[in-house]
């Protein structure tokens, strides 16, 4: 481990209903962060889980007959089986009903309490159960019954409640000055301009506790308060870290590197979340970063729509790291995608099965077959050895710079243009020929491939992880060999080394019907 700490979290999951698409996309895609920052040295924690509280909650649980405890404590593990299905290598997996999590909520609001930012009043407005938010007039649209939707669609009520508020108008300078001085502190650009905008039109104090219903975390000293949800939610993140424990070993970590969450929560976390941090006085996240949403052929995913689509049903068709390779590699991260059958299997066929699968299997039977299966022993490179070699190379770098932007599916691109670039090579050496007329020039060829195939097995290890570790012990990679900073020149495969037989890395995508 590094002393370069990392921390990157998800957002924490409703589990008012099974896991879909974007909650795996979500994971996925922060899993792959986190694994591509070990990869690199760091010291990484990453943390995903469920926000388990809230009316909402509550409401689907006497829905299903049940209690909201019992109902979270069947659901939440379900969103963690998710997690572990699609390999996701996450450190903890918190619980808002955690003991430490109330613990670390109530001192929170404690902080922002003494430093004079809360305040006990009453509201009244609009309220979207389903949101759990309130709207102001202005952002609704007039049904032609007399009812009012939300922005979001969603049917709003007018609701009348003694209420603690958080002095959030008072926050408004701050939080420009904020954007201002630490431009990244919200990505993608878009997001960051949607905010700003939003802030500079003015902010007004925010509701933070109900006393409509009692599923939640009690406000400290008048327990006919529960917390708000999104207080009691963003607080998750320093939960994670052992709040209110400054002692705590996994403090270090905080701030936070980034939070990885979708579109439409951004407003939470990059205006209510640093202002309630800047009143408790603690260091504000590093980053906020805003991803798309994954639609059905186009449409947004919806229940009543019935479009849903469960994540381990598609893990089970297609694969869990074909899958995530889709995730990644089809969507630009910020962006929102499609989802759709042929889609997914035209990439899984022609990137993974064709392109690294099929050149894997031909350059690695060839060894087995022609050298002994042992690592090729180089001659003299040629330029064209040396050019393919130098991109190979340069992948950590490129990597690096993609990554740091959360480029996800630039990385990918990149990885798999030298995956490309690295078949032309093979085509046009043609080791086949060379077998009979120039030997020597085949181990050659066959070294080098070997040796991009390393470099692209490294470099695919967050991505895909099982696959990339089978090609990696297809080439016999000990596992200290496994990290961006062995890929190159200093490391090179030892001629010489005895390698497994070779076995398929990607099989395929075989409609049943057809198998
Ligand atoms: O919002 N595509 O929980 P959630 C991609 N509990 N991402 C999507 C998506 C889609 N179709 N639909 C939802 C919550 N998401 C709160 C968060 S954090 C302190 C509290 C994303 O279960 C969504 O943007 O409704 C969010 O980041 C995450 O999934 C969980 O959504």
């Amino acid at each position: 481990m590094g002393d370069k700490t990392f921390y990157i979290t998800t957002a924490i999951h409703y589990p008012n209903g099974r896991p879909h698409i974007g909650h795996a996309y979500e994971m996925v895609s922060a899993d792959a962060i986190a694994r591509f920052k070990r990869l690199d040295g760091y010291d990484v924690f990453f943390m995903t889980g469920t926000d388990e509280h809230g009316l909402k909650i509550q409401q689907t649980a006497t829905k299903n007959g049940t209690t909201a405890r019992a109902y979270v404590d069947e659901m939440a593990p379900v969103f963690r089986a998710m997690a572990e299905r699609l390999d996701c290598s996450f450190d903890r997996f918190i619980r808002t009903t955690d003991p430490d999590h109330y613990a670390s909520v109530q001192e929170l609001w404690r902080r922002m309490e003494a430093n004079g930012d809360i305040y006990l009043s009453k509201y009244a407005g609009w309220y979207s159960v389903r949101d759990e938010a309130y709207y102001d007039e202005g952002e609704l649209t007039l049904q032609p019954d007399g009812s009012r939707l939300a922005p979001t669609g969603t049917p709003v009520e007018w609701v009348e409640e003694e209420s603690y508020f958080f002095r959030l108008s008072a926050y408004q300078d701050r939080l420009l000055q904020l954007y201002d001085s630490q431009p990244s502190f919200i990505g993608p650009d878009t997001r960051r301009n949607e905010i700003v905008s939003f802030v500079r039109r003015g902010l007004e104090d925010l509701s933070i506790s109900r006393t409509t219903f009692d599923w939640g975390v009690p406000v400290p000293g008048n327990p006919k308060h529960v917390m708000y949800v999104w207080v009691d939610a963003l607080t998750n993140y320093v939960t994670g870290c052992g709040f209110p424990d400054a002692s705590d070993r996994r403090w270090r970590f905080w701030p936070a590197d980034v939070h990885i969450i979708g579109k439409d929560i951004v407003r939470f976390h990059t205006v209510y979340w640093p202002a309630f941090l800047m009143s408790a006085g603690l260091p504000l996240p590093k980053r906020v970063f805003g991803h798309g949403f994954l639609l059905n052929k186009g449409e947004k995913m919806s229940k009543s729509v019935g479009n849903v689509v469960d994540p381990f049903d598609l893990a089970d068709a297609y694969g869990v790291d074909q899958l995530r390779y889709f995730f990644m590699r089809e969507v630009p991260y910020g962006g929102d995608g499609s989802y759709s059958h042929e889609v997914i299997v035209n990439r899984i066929n022609a990137d993974l099965a064709n392109d690294l699968g099929n050149l894997a299997q031909r350059s690695l039977s060839m060894i087995a077959k022609n050298l002994e299966g042992r690592v090729p022993e180089p001659g003299e490179l040629t330029e064209a050895d040396r050019a393919i070699l130098s991109q190979a190379d340069a992948l950590p770098e490129r990597a690096r710079r993609a990554m740091g932007d959360y480029a996800l599916h630039t990385a990918l691109a990149d990885i798999w243009a030298v995956v490309a670039e690295a078949n032309r090579y093979f085509a046009s050496q043609e080791p086949w020929t060379l077998r009979k007329t120039d030997p020597a020039r085949m181990a050659t060829v066959l070294y080098v491939t070997a040796e991009v195939l390393r470099a692209v097995g490294v470099l695919a290890l967050p991505f895909v992880p099982t696959a990339a570790a089978k090609l990696l012990n297809l080439l016999a990679v000990a596992p200290d060999g496994r990290v961006l900073a062995r890929v190159g020149e200093g490391h090179r495969l030892a001629p010489g080394t005895p390698l497994p037989a070779p076995a398929p890395i990607f099989p395929r995508y075989v409609e049943p019907e057809e198998a």
